[in-house]
């Protein structure tokens, strides 16, 4: 291989557009495909839609370099990569668009080419579902006539270029000849260390990390409800707990959110329909709101006032992002409006709502009579509880985060409740029986 061959990138999302970026950068050709003219059309005027540290920089960079392109559809290229969605719809994953890939790639292919798939897929894609289609619509071999490798994306939101440059990356060939041509185009931007395993081996891995967060999350929030229901401090527990040299637990929280810890467990279950954890997992931690909702209508049954307001401050689905999907804070507002308040988000991050007080804490506490904080954004460590307290109607905090300096909140007059610390000599603190 050498740069002047050209690489194809099929879907411009969070992983194929920094990737596609960063391997033009590194002196490669690129080819950037999406099917979204939209995607294309801001990308082409230099808009990039998807809020990562430096990335708008690379992509930028990269295009007007001219080694990254853009097109609705792929070309005759030395390298695919595949990086579209895989959505699971009703516990069962969703692989047109790896399908619809393949399909094209497979007429375009030519004896030596390469396909690398990083989509999160169930486990056996990449050699049952992927290397069939590739042969059908190529009549060239799996293996032998194109190399084939699965490498999935590992990149945390939030870090994803530093993470696509430093991350280890396993490089998951259906064959020898595969894992080296894999490794050669890898080795050219990533620093991280390339791991040679069987693309068999490489899909259970990636869904075996995010299926391993999920459940240490499930516990950190089981062990909330425990602290609550017996009279701990959740927080403390864990602080404590993480002393031992081999213990390492997760925060509680309002529940799991993203695009993909909520989501890969169920192409491991797909595989197990009865594996017990990992669907305990997934209850645990989608059930985590209706927990909290609970909490807070017991608050909120103590106020004499006919419609509570409500300020829930975080919509996106973790600290410090502006990604809301699955946001754990939009299933709490539901569940709280269903149960008769009145609730307004607050988010500095989130642009696409709109609405003034989404982004001002203050206007968003004005009338209120609990102020929630959902989302352990920075945001709010800078916050004046005297200047809040002075616009709330009631002075109730309820921190889902652990992250607030309770003391402060309480000097300026506010009663604070939390997460799996119940409140301090409150009468809302859960009993075993509900816990
Ligand atoms: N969360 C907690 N408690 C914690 C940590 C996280 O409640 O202690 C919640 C977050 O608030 C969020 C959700 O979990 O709602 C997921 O956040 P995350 O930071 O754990 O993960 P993601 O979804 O942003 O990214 C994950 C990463 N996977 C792992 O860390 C194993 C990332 O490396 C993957 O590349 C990414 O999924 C992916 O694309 O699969």
């Amino acid at each position: 291989m050498n740069n002047s061959d050209r690489i194809c990138v099929l879907g411009l999302g969070y992983v194929g557009l920094p990737t596609a970026a960063l391997i033009a950068t590194a002196g490669r050709n690129v080819l950037g495909i999406d099917s979204d003219g939209r995607v294309l059309d801001s990308l082409r005027s230099g808009n990039v839609r998807i809020s990562e540290p430096g990335l708008r920089t690379v992509v930028r960079a990269a295009v007007e370099s001219g080694r990254l392109s853009l097109s609705d559809s792929p070309e005759p290229s030395d390298i695919y990569m595949i990086c579209v969605p895989t959505p699971v719809d009703n516990g069962k994953a969703e692989l047109s668009a790896v399908k619809t890939a393949a399909d094209t790639v497979g007429t375009l292919l030519q004896n030596g080419s390469l396909v690398i798939l990083e989509s999160t897929v169930p486990p056996g894609t990449t050699r049952h579902v992927l290397a069939p289609r590739l042969e059908k619509a190529s009549g060239l071999s799996a293996g032998s006539e194109f190399m084939l490798a699965y490498c999935p994306e590992r990149v945390l939101p939030g870090q994803a270029l530093k993470e696509l440059v430093d991350n280890d990356r396993l490089i998951g060939g259906i064959n020898a000849e595969s894992i080296e041509a894999a490794s050669s185009l890898y080795s050219e931007f990533v620093n991280g260390e390339l791991v040679a395993c069987d693309c068999l081996d490489a899909e259970v891995s990636k869904l075996a990390e995010n299926a391993f967060r999920d459940v240490n999350i499930a516990f950190a929030n089981e062990l909330a409800r425990v602290s609550e229901a017996i009279g701990s401090d959740v927080w403390r527990v864990a602080q404590l707990a993480n002393r031992h040299p081999r213990v390492n637990i997760l925060r509680p929280g309002p529940g799991v959110g993203g695009h993909c810890i909520p989501v890969d467990p169920w192409m491991l279950i797909q595989a197990l329909p009865g594996a017990k954890m990992l669907n305990a997992a997934r209850e645990t931690n989608d059930s985590q709101p209706a927990y909290i909702a609970e909490t807070i209508k017991l608050l909120l049954g103590e106020l004499d006032v006919e419609v509570p307001e409500i300020a829930l401050f975080g919509a996106s689905y973790k600290p410090d992002i502006d990604d809301v999907r699955n946001a754990p804070s939009a299933v709490l507002a539901r569940l709280l409006q269903e149960a008769g308040a009145r609730v307004r988000l607050c988010d500095p991050h989130v642009r696409t709502f709109g609405d003034e007080s989404f982004f001002d804490a203050h206007k968003a506490a004005a009338g209120a009579d609990m102020l929630i904080f959902v989302v352990a954004h920075s945001a709010w460590l800078t916050l004046e509880p005297a200047e809040l307290a002075a616009v709330v109607r009631n002075r109730i905090v309820y921190d889902a985060t652990g992250n607030l300096d309770c003391a402060r909140w309480q000097q300026a007059g506010f009663v604070v409740s939390s997460l799996g610390r119940g409140r301090a000599g409150g009468s809302a603190q859960r009993t075993p029986s509900n816990a």
